[in-house]
């Protein structure tokens, strides 16, 4: 490693790859990399597309856009080739020191091609982040399963967003490296609007406002959400908020089928979403799947509590009873009861929700959270 390098807490230079659409990946790296720049690091995202939350606002963070060329060679695009030579062009140009991967393949795969492009002198500490998919569907296809598993052990480091990822990461991959398991954080910005203005937008009175928000991959299990409220009583006691990374338009017919058309509000694609996070009073979630589930830290971080199925590492993030509820998967009737006894209790509602804001608070903040990827860059530069 290059002396000028050996930095001891001082601050780095760090390239940052995610997916930059919806997604709690990219809203956790382009946070992270926000978090960075403000305690005095340089910061550059590589990526086809400015990540979705990402502020351009600082003058420590860059982005270097990956050019994709359709060429008529190619049956399809390649995004790995151009994404490694870029990745190895910032890494020279600006001296990095690390670069920070979020998803083992296609981002470690071409950060270690780029660094095997790059003289010993000039190559970054490569850090890969999973935070799910890499392990829970690419790991069990025989068509990636190599390609992650190689990624992973050619890493310096590799972290999971819960320790329920980390321990299926050995067990899918048989991967027998170290993981360390560093919990997603969440940081809120302040609201736009009051959250009497976001009610009279969603055209709310005395209701409850029910909240989902998620990027409706069919993991997510809208259709369980769906017949979740459908048995939600008395309906005029509530409407259902979701915000949609996507396009909520395939749910439309099932919503129709439910007669909840009046109940139900979509919003796609929303930015500024802690102006709808203030208003949700409980939260819903129903995937049958789940490394960490941000959007669940989100709700607490705003005192909503929420009742979501006791799947994967949503056990890490609240606690039965205390910070949140559980319900089995897939049991509809459960939650909608659940639901029901919140909508009717608001001392029990606001105790639980208050307790879950103290816990992100307390466990999953920035001041926390970022330290330990700091410490983690630190020893691998050290
Ligand atoms: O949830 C998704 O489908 C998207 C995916 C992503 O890349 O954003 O989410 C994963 O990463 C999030 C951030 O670490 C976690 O909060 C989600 O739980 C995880 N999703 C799954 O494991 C299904």
């Amino acid at each position: 490693m290059d002396a000028k390098r050996n930095l001891t807490g001082g601050p780095l230079r760090i390239g940052i790859t995610c997916y930059p659409s919806v997604g709690g990946s990219g809203v956790l790296a382009s946070r992270l990399g926000e978090e960075l720049a403000s305690r005095g690091h340089e910061v550059h995202f590589i990526s086809y597309e400015p990540p979705f939350q990402m502020q351009l606002k600082s003058a420590q963070i860059f982005f270097h856009p990956v050019v994709i060329n359709d060429y008529g060679l190619f049956k399809y695009p390649d995004y790995t080739l151009p994404l490694s030579v870029k990745m190895a062009e910032v890494s020279r140009d600006h001296k990095l020191d690390v670069l920070h991967l979020h998803y083992a393949v296609p981002h470690a795969t071409a950060a270690l091609l780029a660094r095997s492009m790059l003289p010993a002198e000039q190559r970054p500490r490569v850090v890969t982040t999973l935070h799910g998919t890499d392990t829970t569907l690419l790991g069990r296809d025989p068509g990636y399963r190599p390609a992650v598993h190689h990624a992973l052990t050619r890493s310096d480091a590799v972290t999971a967003v819960s320790e329920f990822l980390r321990r299926e990461t050995q067990q899918v991959l048989n991967f027998d490296g170290p993981i360390e398991v560093i919990h997603n954080f969440f940081k809120p910005q302040t609201p736009l609007r009051s959250r009497e203005e976001v009610r009279r937008e969603l055209g709310l009175r005395e209701e409850m406002l029910l909240f989902h928000s998620s990027n409706l991959r069919p993991l997510k299990r809208i259709d369980l959400l769906l017949e979740t409220v459908a048995r939600i009583r008395p309906r005029e006691s509530w409407k259902l908020l979701i915000l949609a990374g996507g396009d909520f338009s395939p749910y439309r017919s099932e919503m129709r089928r439910l007669g909840l058309e009046d109940q139900v509000i979509v919003r796609e694609n929303v930015r500024q979403i802690e102006d709808y996070l203030q208003a949700a009073d409980i939260g819903l979630f129903t995937s049958e799947s789940e490394s960490f589930c941000l959007s669940i830290l989100e709700a607490m971080c705003f005192a909503c509590p929420s009742i979501a199925s006791e799947v994967g590492g949503i056990p890490e993030v609240i606690q039965d009873q205390v910070t949140g509820l559980f319900v089995p998967f897939g049991d509809t009737e459960r939650m909608a009861m659940a639901a029901e006894d919140l909508v009717r209790n608001p001392a029990r509602r606001e105790a639980i929700g208050r307790a879950a804001q103290l816990r992100a608070q307390t466990e999953f903040s920035a001041n926390v959270i970022v330290p330990r990827y700091e410490a983690l860059y630190h020893r691998l530069c050290n």
